[in-house]
């Protein structure tokens, strides 16, 4: 171990003990990397120094940044950063921004002087926004002046939050402002350790508080090396698009690692329904798509004369991609939607596989310079078919910022992701649920992801969510939250047929003995179904019912 250039040593000081670390490992030559490493000099200034500071690198609705463009802005933000805001080594910084190329520069200007990213959803709430100022020691925040108002509420409840700087916004104490001095547009980057911590990622935390995960300078390319460079395999040509925030790694990646690893250019849409999606592939002539499997149903109700001729790679992640959505989009676009499991403690994705080696329906085989296996509960390895929890490690793995939870996700060196899956004779890794939402029903274990798989099959069904709801005789039965199409009529004559057609399409017995029809789904800002949330409204139903 080389020396850390933390001045500020709180990240290091707060990794988990060594002995809950998972083991890294770094099976494949181009996953081992120097001792001294900052990963902004690898994917940003690496394209100035090799001449090709004049490709597209950022593009947005406002406005379009070279690479060399934006080298120049983030040496700007670094500078000051550590001379007007008196950033060392170490510190932690609050992002708050939508997706746009000044968060990105902001991102890297942080990194590349040495300094902590946290960055933060642009839907969170003064609360939330405390819990992670606080959680992570942060005195500084760099932020959108758009979304002022709930960061000035948040500063009563951050007290050791000192400054809070804007930019897009008129004045003096403008980010913009202080950027523009003289001599601020060269900065030589932080002389870091590969194993200096760069990222502080919080988990969206569906229940309980939200788990910090760390990682670092080394951890930002070894997610393109594996998974870009093996499974992506993007190229310079390339513009990637997506609807992922940058707080959640997922968005990282797809918007900043995996584009500037290749030299590649990344489109910006601040605002990214599915609508505004689809409209920026149109626009910007996207190549390469990352969002959640919801955006790609929603998106093939709309795609119909839209001309998304340039898109030709899609990727899927978040939640588990059902088969027909796959089928649906590659009948409507001619392209098979790469799907992968990723996770925040891993930075991106360890499981998926490049298109021509799809199996539509499993997330697909590890990603080369990671190991994944099936074990019981015990630890012990399972037999090829059978189900079984997830347990994986690679090059990145989970170090959670004090927290005793660390000791639930790594056991024995492996991470455990938590999900149950089988993987099948051939390697290939088939989704079965969240560990704790599988539903017991009568003695059976029932996956709700693989029924809400078959219910969206049918033609009459947009979106679905199934969970246990409780019940007397049989502990907990199915029951499905449907979302229909547009004409649909959610009837009895409709759930008849919706429950036959699931008993004629996978074991009888996981058919939902309750359907209910609602106008939306509860998800969070990642596009993750919250079945908690379902499993509250299935409560309540039966302790109404059995009032009445
Ligand atoms: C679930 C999936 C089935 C799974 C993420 C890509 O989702 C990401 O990170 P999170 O920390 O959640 C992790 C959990 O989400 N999941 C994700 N992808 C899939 N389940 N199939 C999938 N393809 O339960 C996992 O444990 O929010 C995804 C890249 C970076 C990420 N952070």
């Amino acid at each position: 171990m080389t020396p850390s250039a933390h001045i500020d040593t709180f990240t290091r000081d707060n990794l988990p003990p060594k002995e809950d670390w998972p083991d890294f490992v770094f099976a494949l030559p181009e996953l081992r990397y120097p001792d001294r490493l900052n990963c902004v000099t690898e994917l940003l200034d690496t394209w100035i120094a090799r001449r090709e500071g004049d490709r597209p690198c950022l593009v947005s609705p406002s406005e379009t940044l070279t690479y060399a463009q934006l080298a120049e802005r983030v040496n700007r933000i670094a500078n000051v950063l550590t001379r007007d805001l008196r950033l060392d080594p170490g510190n932690r910084v609050l992002l708050r921004a939508p997706n746009t190329p000044m968060m990105i520069a902001a991102y890297l200007a942080v990194i590349k002087a040495g300094g902590v990213v946290v960055a933060t959803m642009p839907l969170l709430r003064a609360k939330e926004l405390s819990y992670a100022a606080g959680k992570a020691k942060i005195r500084l925040a760099l932020c959108d002046a758009r979304l002022a108002d709930e960061m000035e509420k948040t500063r009563p409840l951050a007290p050791a939050l000192e400054r809070v700087v804007y930019w897009g916004k008129d004045g003096a104490d403008s980010l913009e402002a202080l950027m523009s001095k003289s001599g601020y547009e060269r900065f030589t980057a932080c002389d870091t350790a590969a194993d200096d911590v760069c990222l502080i990622g919080f988990t969206s935390g569906t229940t309980g508080e939200p788990k910090g995960t760390m990682h670092f300078h080394r951890d930002m390319l070894a997610t393109c090396d594996s998974y870009g460079r093996h499974v992506l395999q993007a190229g310079g040509n390339d513009r990637f698009i997506g609807s992922a925030p940058l707080a959640f790694t997922f968005g990282l990646g797809g918007h900043v690692l995996f584009p500037l690893r290749v030299g590649a250019a990344s489109i910006q849409i601040e605002r990214a329904t599915p609508e505004d999606l689809l409209a920026g592939i149109e626009k910007f002539r996207a190549t390469i798509c990352f969002t959640a499997p919801t955006a790609y149903r929603a998106m093939l109700a709309q795609v119909k004369g839209r001309d998304i001729s340039s898109l030709r790679k899609c990727v899927s992640a978040g939640e588990a991609l059902p088969k027909a959505t796959f089928d649906a989009w590659q009948a409507a676009t001619g392209i098979r939607i790469m799907d992968g499991i990723g996770a925040t403690e891993m930075l991106h994705i360890f499981i998926g596989s490049p298109e021509s080696e799809i199996r539509p329906g499993s997330t697909g085989r590890v990603v080369p310079g990671y190991e994944a296996k099936i074990v019981d509960d015990d630890g012990r390895d399972v037999k090829r078919g059978e189900i079984g929890r997830l347990a994986v490690r690679g090059p990145t793995g989970c170090r959670y910022l004090a927290d005793p939870r660390q000791k639930k996700y790594v056991a024995g060196g492996w991470n455990l992701t938590g999900d149950t899956y089988s993987q099948d004779a051939d390697g290939y890794f088939w989704y079965q649920a969240r560990s704790d939402d599988m539903i017991i029903s009568a003695g059976y274990n029932i996956a709700g992801p693989e029924v809400e798989s078959v219910l969206l099959a049918h033609p009459a069904v947009a979106e679905c969510g199934v969970v246990g709801a409780p019940d007397e005789e049989r502990g907990q039965i199915v029951k499905a939250y449907i979302v229909l199409r547009p004409g649909q009529t959610g009837d009895a004559a409709l759930t008849k047929t919706l429950q036959d057609y699931v008993k004629a399409s996978i074991a009888p017995y996981k058919y939902p003995r309750a359907v209910e029809y609602v106008a939306q789904l509860p998800r969070t800002q990642t596009g993750k179904l919250q079945r908690f949330e379902l499993r509250k409204m299935a409560g309540a139903d039966t302790v109404r019912k059995m009032a009445s």
